[in-house]
């Protein structure tokens, strides 16, 4: 019998939907719990298989794993499907460079600051904070130019094959240009735009929009 798949995590995080992007190339079938990490009571039993608090984890039967960097390796690697990993050194560095530099440099500013307060926290209703709109844009241009530049090497983000860099990336790229200034901003690098009209079609983002929250209190 084929072990249950679980993907704990937050409808709209940014890293739930790597995991998702990664799990619906590889075509598994999985369910999904919702646990709010910005919520003041986060449960226990999710607080002991990720102790940050932060989301996703990924189950596997009795297999936990956190880190989305973690869990989508586990996912190419655990299940059948295409493989999200080149076998190629070269390519496999590039890889494992760009989502360092996604989760390191950009995460923050691309998503937490544009794409929270021009876009999540005015949908919800909440007030929002242009000097970190104006941060978070400086800061995502050397992000932007470092990305632009190793997609136009091509050893991954070549816009032929999908791999766990474009599993990464794509869902960031996809709040940031939310904001019409990240929108802006990325047509500046024409490598990094070309790579985002190829990566953007694909199936996989479609099927994990999350969309935007929905103000109640409106
Ligand atoms: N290093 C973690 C980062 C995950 C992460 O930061 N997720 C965000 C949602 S997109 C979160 O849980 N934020 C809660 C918080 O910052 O308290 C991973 O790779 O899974």
């Amino acid at each position: 019998m084929n072990k249950l798949v679980v993907l704990r995590g937050y409808q709209f995080s940014v890293y739930n939907r790597i995991a998702r992007v990664a799990l619906h190339e590889k075509g598994v079938s999985y369910k999904t719990e919702e646990i709010d990490p910005f919520a003041d009571d986060i449960p226990d039993h999710y607080m002991q298989r990720q102790p940050f608090g932060r989301v996703p984890v990924l189950s596997h039967g009795t297999f936990d794993v956190y880190e989305t960097a973690a869990i989508a390796r586990y996912v190419d690697a655990a299940f059948e499907g295409p493989r999200l990993v080149p076998l190629e050194v070269e390519s496999l560095t590039r890889l494992v460079q760009i989502v360092s530099i996604v989760d390191s440099y950009g995460y923050r500013p691309m998503v937490r600051e544009v794409f929270a307060h021009r876009v999540f926290r005015p949908a919800l209703g909440e007030e929002s904070d242009e000097a970190k709109i104006e941060n978070g844009l400086a800061a995502s241009r050397p992000v932007l130019q470092a990305l632009d530049t190793l997609a136009s090497e091509a050893h991954v983000l070549d816009r032929k094959t999908f791999t766990l860099a474009d599993c990464h990336l794509a869902p960031m790229i996809a709040y940031f240009i939310q904001a019409p200034e990240g929108e802006t901003a990325l047509r500046d690098y024409a490598a990094l735009s070309d790579w985002w009209e190829w990566s953007s079609q694909r199936a996989s983002l479609a099927e994990t929009d999350p969309g935007l929250p929905v103000n109640h209190l409106a």
